[in-house]
């Protein structure tokens, strides 16, 4: 028992990335854009589950600015959906600090187009797995 406990433990912590997750507005709140009312725990991944080699769009700009959440980053539209980072994860005037409560709730997610199907360029498809989740 204590086995599957520590085992489930290291799994949900290991697909969560709960540090990157807490250095982002709503990070463990991120809106699934395939799944109404779900939530996105991989915020980075285009698998919402799963370690994929794959980032979003997203993930490749938090790597870019340092792996922080500054204005840089929160005033790019990372998706190309049209909204701000800020605004889908619910910082809008981009002035959330780690630890904070955000000014809203997040409305969208930063790195997946939403709604689907709203982007020109759009390549993720719902219902991916693992590293095929691109295609063009
Ligand atoms: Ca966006």
């Amino acid at each position: 028992m204590n086995t599957l406990i520590i085992f489930s433990f290291f799994v949900a912590a290991a697909v969560a990335h709960p540090a990157f997750q807490l250095r982002i507005p709503n990070g463990q709140q991120v809106p699934d854009p395939c799944n109404d009312g779900q939530i996105w725990l991989a915020v980075g991944h285009y698998d919402p589950d799963h370690h994929t080699l794959q980032k979003n769009p997203f993930a490749l700009a938090f790597r870019t600015n340092g792996l922080q959440w500054n204005a840089t980053l929160c005033q790019q539209d990372s998706d190309g959906d049209g909204k701000t980072n800020g605004e889908e994860l619910g910082d809008p005037n981009c002035i959330w600090t780690v630890g904070a409560t955000p000014e809203q709730a997040a409305s969208g997610h930063p790195g997946l187009c939403n709604p689907r199907g709203s982007c020109a360029d759009e390549t993720f498809y719902c219902g991916c797995h693992g590293n095929n989740c691109i295609h063009k």
